[in-house]
C-alpha cells in the first residue's frame, strides 16, 4: 500500500537499478512478459534486453538451436509511466551466425545493417505496431475488440523536410557546439525554410520518433558532458529505430556516420543519434562537421 492507501501500481518506482538507471515495476513486468513469449515461440535462441546486464539464453531443446536473436527495450520512456504519457517497446531481430552449439555473444554483436527486422510498439491513444523487414515500413493498429493488429498505415514514408525538432533543450549547456548551433538555426526566422521550427520533446523516444515519422522532423540525443557516449543504446534503441527510419526514406547518423554501420562492442553500448527527415538530419550534420573543422583548425 502507498501513502494514499492505494495498492501500488506497476509503474511506481521500484527498488532496482540497472546500468545506473532506476528500473520501475512496469519495466520488469514488460521484460518478463516479452521473454516468456519468446521462450514459448521456438524461433529465438538469445535475448539481449535493456533490463539485464548479460544476454539471456533460451535453453530449451528447441530454442537452443533456434535461428534468431532478439534485442529489446521492453519499455522505453518509462520515466513517463506515472504521468500517463505514451511509452513504447523497441525490438530488433538478427539471424545468428554461429552454426554449431549454443549461440554466443558474437551472434548478438552484429552491426545494424545485419538486422532482419525491427519495430516498435507505441502505447498511446491507440496501440500501434510499426515494423520493417527491410522492404519498407508498415504500421498496424490494435483493434482490442478482436485482439488483432490491423494494417492501418501501409508503406509509411517520412517527409524529407519537416518542421519539428526534438531534443532535451534542458541539457543545452552540455551540448557540443555543433548541436547548439543547429538549435539556434532551428529557432531563426526564415520564410523560405519555414523557420523557426517547432520544438516537441516527449521524453519517450518511441513517441517522439513516431510523431516525426508521420509529420516530418528530427530527433537528436547527442553526446553531453554528463553522457560522453550519448545516452541511448545502440543495440536495442538506435539500430532498430535507424533501420525503420531509413526504410521509411529518412536518415539516421551519430552526427557523422550512419548508425547502422557502427561497430557494436557490447550489448549496452551507447551512441549519440540524429534521426528523422533526411534534409533536417543532413543540416544538423553540417553543423557537427563545422564544429569538427573549427576544432581541427584550432588544434593546428
Ligand atoms: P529508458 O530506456 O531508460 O526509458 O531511456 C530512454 C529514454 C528515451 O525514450 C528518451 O528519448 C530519453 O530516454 C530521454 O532522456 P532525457 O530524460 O535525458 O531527455
Ligand atoms: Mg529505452
Amino acid at each position: 500500500m502507498n501513502k494514499a492507501g492505494l495498492t501500488d501500481m506497476p509503474g511506481q518506482a521500484g527498488s532496482t537499478n540497472i546500468q545506473g538507471e532506476n528500473q520501475q515495476k512496469l519495466d520488469i513486468y514488460a521484460d518478463h512478459q516479452f521473454i516468456a513469449a519468446l521462450k514459448c515461440g521456438v524461433e529465438c535462441c538469445i535475448v539481449a534486453s535493456e533490463e539485464h546486464e548479460d544476454i539471456i539464453r533460451l535453453d530449451t531443446d528447441i530454442s537452443t538451436n533456434a535461428k534468431y536473436i532478439v534485442a529489446i527495450d521492453p519499455l522505453d520512456g518509462s520515466s513517463n509511466i506515472d504521468v500517463n504519457v505514451p511509452v513504447g517497446t523497441i525490438f530488433s531481430i538478427y539471424r545468428r551466425n554461429s552454426i554449431h552449439g549454443p549461440a554466443n555473444l558474437a551472434d548478438v554483436l552484429q552491426k545494424g545493417t545485419e538486422q532482419v527486422a525491427a519495430g516498435y510498439i507505441i502505447y498511446g491513444s491507440s496501440t500501434m505496431l510499426v515494423y520493417t523487414t527491410g522492404n519498407g515500413v508498415n504500421g498496424f493498429t490494435l483493434d482490442p475488440s478482436i485482439g488483432e493488429f490491423c494494417l492501418s498505415h501501409p508503406n509509411m514514408r517520412i517527409p524529407a523536410k519537416g518542421l519539428i525538432y526534438s531534443i532535451n533543450e534542458g541539457n543545452y549547456v552540455h551540448f557540443p557546439q555543433g548541436v547548439k548551433d543547429y538549435i539556434k538555426y532551428c529557432q531563426v526566422e526564415d520564410d523560405t525554410t519555414q523557420r523557426p521550427y517547432t520544438s516537441r520533446y516527449i521524453d519517450s523516444m518511441v513517441a517522439d520518433i513516431h510523431r516525426n515519422l508521420i509529420k516530418g522532423g528530427i530527433f537528436i540525443y547527442p553526446v553531453t558532458s554528463s553522457a560522453p557516449q550519448g545516452k541511448l543504446r545502440l543495440v536495442y534503441e538506435c539500430n532498430p529505430m535507424a533501420f525503420i527510419i531509413e526504410q521509411a526514406g529518412g536518415r539516421a547518423t551519430n552526427g557523422f556516420e550512419r548508425i547502422l554501420t557502427l561497430d557494436v562492442n557490447n550489448i549496452h553500448e551507447r551512441s549519440p543519434i540524429f534521426i528523422g527527415s533526411t534534409d533536417m538530419v543532413k543540416a544538423a550534420e553540417s553543423f557537427m562537421q563545422k564544429q569538427y573543422e573549427n576544432e581541427r583548425i584550432g588544434q593546428n
